[in-house]
């Protein structure tokens, strides 16, 4: 098959399930064209089969806000008739769906659009009324339109009174790249001692993810064991959580490691993974942890329990509950069984349930279906 993908193309969950899905599609003999405004960061290495068409915009004086969103739907067009796609796959509906739409409308090909909602396109951009119905309207129009957890579908329906069919495909990793990797020099790079517990938050430190709550309930578990939180990423709350761990006097214990790109070997050395947001339509980054075997505490919103097995890969806590989070976390690292049992399962999950070859198929299938 012939497939245009458009995603963000800067860090962020949904740019990079977009690059990594293309790149297994490539692997699998499709032929594919990202359509962005920058080559996706994942893209790291030259396949024959994948090509990357720019979005340029004017910047014509009389535009008071250059024109993206009309440059992509006219590059959209062009590459749908050059190249000849038979479908075209956006990640995150705005705007990329009401492109995708405007283009199909532009071009006579039977271009088929498939939108994966990704969570904050619903979650934050669906309840502003500057954009709810056109994100709607994105939603209706598209030929089939996916969704990465059950949760996501649920809110979509109800916040945007959506009825339409969306199909659940969750994300994946690719298990090539997330494995445990034995790396005990890391450890002493960061000078970390061998009685020390490694807890690891990693996001894009915006509000939703309530970093206040990882420092305090990391500030809990310190005080009853030697431990060190890393802190991966950056974002608008980094200052302040900065000045949180200075505040409560753990600065020594807190490493801000600012953004990563080898997550996964940070991740061979973490013992317990947080992530206590407000708002989670999936988690990749639980994945991510999991598929290296580390054990996951996050909270009951979203998707978040639908990656997470309460009492077997990790636990599940209540917003805002860092006491919670602290006996589970402190009960889980001091009980050696429990936590090699929670490692065993997190990896096994991510085998059976959230494998790369598994969900590649499930998009496959997909496209399959819409072409015939
Ligand atoms: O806010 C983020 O975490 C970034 C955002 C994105 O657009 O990349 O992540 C969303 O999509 C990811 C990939 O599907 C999901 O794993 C995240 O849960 C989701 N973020 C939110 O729902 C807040």
């Amino acid at each position: 098959m012939k497939i245009g993908i458009t995603c963000y193309p800067t860090v962020g969950g949904s740019g990079v399930i977009a690059t990594e899905l293309g790149k297994l599609l490539a692997e699998e003999g499709h032929e594919i064209h990202f359509i962005a405004s920058q080559v996706p960061f994942r893209l790291n290495r030259i396949y024959s089969n994948i090509f990357y068409h720019e979005v340029e915009v004017s910047n014509y004086p009389v535009f008071q806000h250059p024109p993206y969103d009309l440059a992509l739907a006219n590059k959209m067009a062009e590459v749908i008739n050059r190249e000849e796609l038979d479908i075209l796959h956006v990640h995150y509906a705005m705007p990329h769906a009401i492109c995708a739409i405007l283009a199909k409308q532009m071009v006579e090909r039977d271009v088929k659009i498939i939108t994966t909602l990704h969570g904050t396109d619903i979650t934050v951009l669906g309840i502003d009324p500057s954009m709810k119905n056109i994100i709607k309207f994105g939603i209706e129009a598209s030929d089939r339109v996916t969704a990465v957890s059950q949760s996501l579908v649920d809110q979509t329906k109800e916040m945007l009174s959506v009825e339409r069919e969306m199909d659940v495909i969750y994300n994946f990793v690719d298990e090539r790249e997330y494995h445990r990797q034995c790396n005990q020099d890391l450890r002493k790079q960061f000078d970390i001692s061998e009685d020390e517990k490694v807890v690891v938050h990693i996001s894009n430190f915006r509000k939703v993810k309530r970093i206040d709550d990882v420092i305090r309930s990391f500030h809990l578990i310190a005080e009853e064991m030697p431990a060190k939180l890393l802190m991966v990423g950056d974002g608008p709350e980094y200052t302040t959580a900065y000045q949180l761990v200075k505040d409560l006097g753990i600065d020594d214990q807190v490493l801000f490691l600012g953004k990563q790109e080898n997550v996964s070997e940070l991740l061979s050395i973490a013992d317990l993974k947080l992530l206590l947001s407000e708002k989670e339509s999936f988690g990749l980054v639980l994945l991510e942890a999991m598929a290296c075997g580390v054990p996951c505490i996050g909270t009951r919103i979203g998707g978040i329990p639908e990656v997470i097995v309460e009492g077997e890969t990790g636990f599940i806590t209540e917003v805002g509950d860092v006491q919670a989070v602290a006996d589970q976390g402190l009960r889980l690292l001091r009980d050696e069984e429990m936590w090699k049992s929670f490692s065993r399962n997190s990896k096994m999950r991510v085998d059976n349930e959230f494998h790369s070859t598994r969900i590649l198929k499930q998009y496959e299938k997909l496209y399959e279906q819409v072409l015939t």
